[in-house]
């Protein structure tokens, strides 16, 4: 909600009543800066915080006694380049300031601006085209080809030092193929699939949404742990250095060239052209292109391709005038919503859909759009048989933009009432404490069992295959299967009587589940579906305790003494094992033969680079402990040792390592970093 804005005159304040309009202000704008910095979900525009801001600004002019040390206007102290922001990282001045750019909303626009641009340069230029990747603008610094300090941009003077997390990110090289020295900017993006993945597991855990990728990518690089950041498979494209003569090249694709040959990544859809017809044509062709790339665009960005022309042209106080932003126009389409549905998810999380008329919208036809949560729905304050604006968030998920009141049907005088009880199972619903979410909390809910049932048999848990949701629905809705536990007693003649199913589907769906009996043990943990444990965590666990009945029995500070579980997650565990059901449950799925065992995939999979290998560890790892590392590297069928010695096969070394990397490099032992073994990890997943 975006209040409006009008304030008093100065002139008729008194000390008094500007003082409580000074603390009013401070409060509110420290309140803001808080959702914008640190949950990058501000609840009011930049417009309304700039106002306010400049007030304040102007009333402690007015009344200087009146300034508080804490004022939002001190705490910007210009020029230290270490002092911690209000989220705890330290600032970083940035000596070349990162630049605004100029925007235009109009292909005319580009071309008054290509007319001027070729006044200036005293004829028409090639230009260099690039797509305007939706994500933040970041600058690296690299000495001697080693990756020094990331930093965001910031106000562009003064930014965020990033440079733990920017390690995380396996794009953004951590030495180049050259020993340069150099400074290089590009954007930091979230892809569209990461973003997708990452706001529907968001929902599921009550979360608030990012509303774009731009803000998923802002809120997961400014972060202080960054495992976080690590998780959040963040990406990035590089395309811009002020130091051009390091690389010895005169055009700004030749720039592009050499950050390729440099290990950058490089958007590879850049083109050189030479008039405007032709800059028109890449416009018309990405307009097309944009909705099937991986990542959201927001525009073309034209620069002059001549660096000798760039730094002729110049740039104004903000903007360089070599260089202009198309921007496209948003993609919107209006549609009457006809109702809201109410989903329960796996957690008991109870989910409002808008059901719309069917639209076209940037390439897919469009009826559905989550609306989140209760809070989410009553800020827009939809209703059934309103006319609604429809976007894509981050290009990619459909989103209401906001209600057109002037369409709404006469006579339509009451917000839509959220529900008080579960659409599944009729139970009360509840709102649990600091969560936006709405909860059905009945364990028994025949939505939660099914959700959980499909949760059980995917992929990262028990690995069922042939039990998606179609099928669970099925085996519910017949009264074959109530709970987890009764698929192990399915049989065929049941499961012929499911759609579609004949002898030898029936067949292998009841191998499938038979099998999945010898699954090792931290598939079940994963399958159990215990808050915040996924398949990363119950390898940990599966690892440390080697049973599920050693699991259950443990002790919360016993779990949480396991390094990479945190006690919100220890506590889940045994509060999850508490319960008389879970407690049921885990005995029959024994009576019907579960292993419940830890079984290092050492035995089973024999494929990865890391099978069979002698590992030593040395040295300090950032996004890594040693245990988790020694873990990972034992399930994948590694032998670890303490010492380094000729039978070694590989040493994996942290930073400030000593005697074991010496020896190593003695004995010709392949040596990698911390860096490395991640990529290669990922690579085996
Ligand atoms: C992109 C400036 C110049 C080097 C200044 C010409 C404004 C964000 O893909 N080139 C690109 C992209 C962004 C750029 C430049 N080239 N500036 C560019 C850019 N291919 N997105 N930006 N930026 C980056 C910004 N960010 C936040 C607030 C204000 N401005």
């Amino acid at each position: 909600m975006n209040p409006e804005i009008h304030f008093q005159p100065i002139e008729d304040l008194t000390l008094t009543t500007a003082q409580q309009e000074i603390k009013d202000l401070s409060d509110k704008l420290l309140k803001w800066g808080r959702e914008y910095y640190e949950e990058d979900n501000p609840s009011v525009e930049d417009y309304v915080y700039d106002a306010n801001y400049a007030r304040l600004v102007a009333l402690e002019k007015a009344f200087p006694s009146l300034v508080m040390p804490d004022s939002p206007t001190q705490r910007v102290a210009a020029g230290n380049s270490v002092q911690a922001d209000s989220k705890g990282l330290k600032k970083v001045v940035h000596p070349v300031p990162m630049l605004s750019l100029g925007d235009v909303f109009s292909v005319e626009e580009l071309y008054e601006w290509d007319k001027v641009t070729t006044k200036n340069a005293g004829a028409q230029q090639a230009y260099n085209l690039e797509l305007k990747i939706d994500g933040l603008a970041i600058s690296l610094r690299y000495e001697n080809g080693r990756l020094i300090q990331a930093s965001t941009r910031g106000d562009g003077t003064i930014g965020e030092d990033v440079t733990a997390n920017v390690r995380t990110i396996k794009e953004i090289p951590q030495h180049l193929n050259e020993d340069l020295t150099i400074e290089v900017r590009g954007e930091i993006y979230m892809k569209k699939d990461v973003f997708a993945q990452l706001n529907a597991k968001r929902d599921e855990a009550g979360k608030p949404v990012f509303a774009n990728p731009r803000n998923a990518a802002a809120g997961s690089l400014r972060q202080l742990d960054p495992k976080i950041t690590a998780e959040r498979h963040l990406s990035s494209f590089i395309y811009y250095t002020a130091q051009n003569d390091v690389l010895g090249t005169g055009t700004q694709s030749g720039v592009l060239d050499r950050f390729r040959q440099l290990g950058f990544p490089v958007n590879p859809d850049n083109r050189v052209i030479s008039n405007m017809d032709q800059v028109k044509a890449y416009i018309d062709e990405y307009t097309e292109k944009r909705a099937f790339l991986p990542y959201g665009i927001d525009g073309v960005v034209v620069k002059v391709n001549d660096l000798a022309m760039e730094n002729e042209l110049g740039n104004t106080v903000k903007i360089p005038r070599w260089s202009i932003a198309y921007k496209f126009p948003p993609e919107e389409a209006l549609t009457v919503v006809r109702d809201i549905t109410w989903t329960v998810g796996r957690t008991g999380v109870v989910t409002p859909t808008a059901v719309m008329d069917p639209v076209l919208l940037a390439g897919t036809t469009v009826k559905r759009a989550s609306l989140h949560n209760p809070d989410y729905l009553q800020e827009k304050d939809v209703r059934i048989g309103d006319t609604v604006t429809l976007h894509k968030a981050g290009d990619i998920i459909p989103e209401v933009g906001q209600v057109i009141l002037d369409k709404r049907p006469e006579g339509d005088d009451q917000p839509y009432p959220i529900p008080q009880y579960c659409p599944s199972c009729g139970s009360k619903l509840v709102h649990v404490e600091g969560e936006v979410a709405l909860r059905c909390i009945n364990p028994e809910c025949p939505a939660q069992i099914k959700e959980g049932l499909v949760h059980f048999a995917s992929r990262n848990a028990m690995n069922i295959d042939g039990l998606g949701p179609r099928v669970v629905t099925q085996l519910i809705d017949k009264k074959f299967v109530k709970k987890i536990s009764d698929l192990y007693a399915l049989r065929a003649d049941q499961l012929l009587q499911l759609d579609k199913f004949a002898e030898l589907s029936a067949d292998n769906l009841l191998n499938a589940i038979e099998n999945s009996k010898n699954n090792s043990v931290e598939r079940l943990i994963t399958a159990l579906g215990i808050r915040g444990v996924g398949a990363k965590a119950a390898r940990v666990l599966a690892a440390h305790f080697k049973n599920l009945r050693n699991l259950q029995n443990a002790s919360a500070e016993q779990i949480a003494d396991i390094d990479g579980i945190g006690q919100v997650m220890a506590d889940a565990i045994v509060q999850f094992f508490d319960s008389e059901k879970v407690g049921q449950l885990i005995n029959e799925l024994e009576n019907f033969g579960l292993n419940f065992d830890y079984i290092s995939s050492s035995s089973s999979d024999t494929s990865g680079y890391f099978y069979n290998k002698r590992i030593v560890l040395t040295g300090k790892l950032n996004h890594w402990t040693r245990p988790q590392m020694q873990n990972w590297l034992e399930d994948h069928g590694a032998n670890v040792s303490s010492s380094v010695s000729s039978k070694t096969d590989l040493l994996i070394a942290g930073t400030d390592a000593g005697s074991k990397l010496k020896k190593a490099r003695q004995l010709g032992v392949r040596v990698i970093n911390e860096q490395e073994f991640i990529d290669l990890s990922d690579a085996e997943k």
